[in-house]
């Protein structure tokens, strides 16, 4: 049994949305022991911190997980080949296939002696038939079962909780699960086809006032229900999550359901604009409707995911504005979406 390094962090995913912004925040609390790991090369993370240990690895390899969990005390897995809708509804093997990340990270991390994981799930392990109407339920923990989670994406998802369930029954390694509802904010994918809802939302709203183009495609009646989730709560969740004798999968989301239709009216709101709205009822719409219920998380820590959408979006969409624009100039520091679907 390697032995862990008592302060050593590390990251996986940390190339990516809630992975830089995780590393980003423990920089920012003074945590020099990082170690951040990604499958893309270095030139297409969203943040790259160089006083951090940088990894660009695979993490599908087992080998590559012994490499990246060497050390460890603290293990956050958050790599996984994700997007949106129009990603997961298309890509359902390859979203299946971040099994073996989650698998070989926590025999990595048995293998070094690491002390603690952290696995970020999703809403998408929630049984589909729960989330047949556009008054968004508010889900419970409990309705992940009878399991009919989200084809692909969701049931990998739902079977690595169990293995980490599994792992801290079996060999004693203290996991903890938390299934995340669809965040947003600025350093995520905002173009390519793996970006979700808000970043879509805004980046089309941006582009018809650039362009003066005035109309909007919408997937779906925009009837859709969901909950959006500020970057900064995430990170904050995750933190206290990961700190707490939390053993059982936990919802980190917001309780303030929206309609897709009332975000496109705040996107529009924040742009002073009003656009024409075309619906495409063939496109990815994933389920009717979906919320958090926070009862668990407001009971076991006295706090929620809070940050008002309306505020989350405004930062959202400046942040976004400004890509565009450095996008527009070709400014390589835009955030890039990498095309290659082995991510
Ligand atoms: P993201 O796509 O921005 O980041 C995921 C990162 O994982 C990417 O940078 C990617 O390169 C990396 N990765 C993928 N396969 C890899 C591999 N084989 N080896 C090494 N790195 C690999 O996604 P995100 O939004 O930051 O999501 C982070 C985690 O949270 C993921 O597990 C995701 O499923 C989960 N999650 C996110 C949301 C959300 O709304 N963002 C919701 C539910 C769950
Ligand atoms: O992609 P998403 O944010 O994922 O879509 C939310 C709703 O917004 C869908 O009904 C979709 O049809 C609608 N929508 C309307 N226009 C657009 O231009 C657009 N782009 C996108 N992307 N959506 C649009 C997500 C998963 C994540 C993660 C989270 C957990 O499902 O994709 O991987 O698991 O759930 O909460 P969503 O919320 O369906």
């Amino acid at each position: 049994m390697g032995e862990a390094n008592r302060n050593l962090i590390v990251v996986t995913g940390a190339g990516g949305f809630i992975g830089g912004s995780y590393v980003a925040a423990l920089r920012a609390r003074g945590c020099t022991a990082i170690r951040a790991v990604d499958c893309k090369p270095f030139d297409e993370w969203y943040q790259h911190f160089d006083e951090v240990e940088n990894l660009s690895l695979d993490l599908n390899l087992k080998e590559n997980c012994e490499v990246a969990a060497r050390g460890a005390h603290d293990i956050y897995n958050l790599a996984a080949n994700m997007g949106g809708m129009g990603f997961i509804e298309h890509n359902k093997a390859l979203c299946m296939l971040s099994v073996l990340i989650n698998t070989h990270m926590l025999q990595a991390a048995l293998k070094h002696g690491a002390k603690r994981f952290f696995y970020s799930s999703s809403a998408c392990v929630y049984n589909a038939d729960k989330q047949k109407t556009f008054v968004a339920p508010s889900l419970k923990e409990e309705d992940a079962y009878p399991a009919m989670a989200e084809d692909g994406y969701g049931w990998e998802k739902l079977f690595s909780e169990r293995m980490c369930r599994h792992f801290r029954e079996d060999y004693g390694l203290l996991t903890r699960v938390a299934r995340f509802h669809n965040v947003y904010g600025p350093w995520g994918t905002w173009y390519g086809g793996r970006e979700k809802a808000p970043a879509a939302i805004c980046r089309k709203v941006i582009e018809a006032k650039l362009k003066g183009t005035r109309e909007i495609a919408i997937w779906g009646s925009g009837k859709q229900t969901r909950s959006f989730m500020y970057i900064d709560d995430c990170v904050k969740g995750i933190d206290l999550i990961m700190n707490s004798d939390i053993l059982e999968p936990i919802n980190l989301g917001s309780s303030e359901a929206v309609s897709i239709n009332q975000l496109v009216d705040m996107a529009e709101e924040i742009a002073g604009i009003k656009l024409q709205r075309k619906y495409d009822l063939s496109a990815p719409k994933g389920v009717d409707g979906r919320n958090s219920d926070n009862t668990m998380i407001q009971r076991l820590l006295h706090w929620e995911p809070n940050t008002p959408l309306r505020v989350g979006l405004d930062k959202t969409y400046h942040w976004i504005h400004d890509q565009y624009l450095a996008r527009e100039r070709g400014d390589s520091r835009v955030v890039r979406e990498s095309l290659t679907t082995s991510h």
